[in-house]
């Protein structure tokens, strides 16, 4: 069993339509975090601790797409549909979104790269924080792997989380890369009710 303390937020990495079966960069099963941040989202409220969620916010024309010779094909483009939120994810209504990789010249996996989230959260008074969401092995990856740099625990919510897996595995090898650089992780029944 694990308490909430004063000093945690809940960090949802990049839930939004284009990464969900049937978007542009579908991520497979990737549905199946909705209901369960869900769970993670009430016991934060009820805590009165802050939500964060992240979005891939791409102009036009971004660097990572194909047609700009990137590796994926275009996704999460601003303003557009893909780019919004997924539709049964429980957002609270003060929940602080952090738009990330919204140049067309850079890319960013992490929603602490180019934004001011580790400021927002320190002036929190945050020091632990607890992150699921898409996709394990780029955005949740790299966001935890920032955290860590920044001087914040990590815990990976593992059963909210879903990889690409471009090649076989890369999933799990981003789930043992975070815990060895000392991530720990949990499932929601882990939480005190
Ligand atoms: C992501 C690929 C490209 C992610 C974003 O959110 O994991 N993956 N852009
Ligand atoms: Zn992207």
């Amino acid at each position: 069993m694990l308490a909430l303390a004063a000093t945690d937020a809940l960090i949802l990495v990049d839930v939004q339509n284009d990464f969900l079966p049937g978007g542009r960069l579908g991520v497979g099963d990737g549905d199946a975090v909705v209901p369960v941040l869900n769970r993670y989202i009430a016991h934060f409220r009820t805590a009165g601790l802050p939500v964060v969620a992240t979005r891939d916010w791409h102009p036009p024309g971004h660097c990572s797409f194909a047609a700009q010779g990137g590796p994926w094909p275009e996704h999460c483009v601003a303003g557009t549909d893909g780019a919004a939120f997924a539709a049964d994810l429980e957002l609270p209504d003060d929940a602080l979104i952090i738009s990330k990789a919204a140049t067309v010249e850079a890319d960013a996996y992490s929603g602490f790269q180019g934004t001011d989230l580790a400021d927002r959260l320190r002036r929190r008074g945050v020091k632990r924080v607890f992150i699921g969401g898409l996709a394990t092995d780029y955005c949740v990856l790299n966001t935890v792997l920032d955290a860590l740099d920044a001087d914040f625990e990590a815990i990976l919510l593992v059963d909210a989380v879903r990889a690409v897996d471009v090649e076989p595995g890369d999933g799990a090898r981003a789930i043992d890369e975070m815990r060895a650089k000392g991530a720990t992780t949990i499932t929601v029944e882990d939480i005190a009710p």
